[in-house]
């Protein structure tokens, strides 16, 4: 199946799931591109960032889902769309998908996990431990850029993940590009 660079349209299906895309197991940057694809589906607002994220199975080299900030109903986060589409693939909440995830699941996302949010909602960082509650679970985020401090100031989550032994790689060159996709709604500041 040829690369897709840019995500379906939304006459297409919807993203594929289990899809080989033919990028190398270990080009992140690549699999960061293709996250930040899926960044660019999500509506640019004040209030929020426009991120871009996949779970990929690091072992099969293989996409399970992909996910973008606001895809599902209700005030998601890309991270969280991920992990709730796997679940609901398995027939399970969300709470309980560390338990359906491959031993080698990974997750690209174009801005670090969420640690706090504004809106109060349970956060990415804390959804991505819980998948290791029964052991197993997501071993490893690649991350675009460190949260801008816009709305919660500097994000803490590295340590949190770190301490549960989930593996924090940050996944340099798209910076600027990414950084122009999650703050497009925003006001600028003169
Ligand atoms: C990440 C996302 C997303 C954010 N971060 N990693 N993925 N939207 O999909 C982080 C930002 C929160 C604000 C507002 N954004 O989103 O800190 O309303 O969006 O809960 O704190 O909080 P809500
Ligand atoms: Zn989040």
């Amino acid at each position: 199946m040829p690369l897709p660079l840019a995500p379906p349209s939304s006459t297409d299906p919807p993203p594929n799931q289990h899809f080989n895309t033919g990028i190398s197991p270990n080009d992140h940057a690549s699999y960061m591109r293709l996250a930040l694809s899926y960044a660019h589906e999500s509506p640019p607002l004040p209030t929020n960032f426009r991120v871009g994220a996949l779970l990929v199975d690091s072992a099969s080299n293989k996409i399970l889902t992909s996910g973008f900030t606001l895809e599902l109903p209700g005030n998601t986060h890309a991270e969280q769309c991920c992990l709730s589409k796997y679940a609901s693939e398995h027939d399970i909440p969300e709470e309980r998908v560390g338990e359906v995830l491959p031993e080698g699941a990974v997750i690209y996302t174009t801005v670090e996990p969420c640690v706090k949010r504004l809106s109060g909602n349970r956060t990415c960082v804390e959804r991505i431990v819980e998948t290791r509650s029964k052991g197993g679970g997501i071993r490893k985020v690649y991350v675009g850029v460190k949260e801008p401090e816009t709305f919660v100031g500097d994000n803490q989550g590295r340590k949190i993940l770190e301490n549960a032994g989930v593996e924090v790689v940050l996944v340099g060159g798209l910076e600027k590009e990414i950084l122009r996709v999650a703050t497009a709604g925003h006001v600028a500041s003169s």
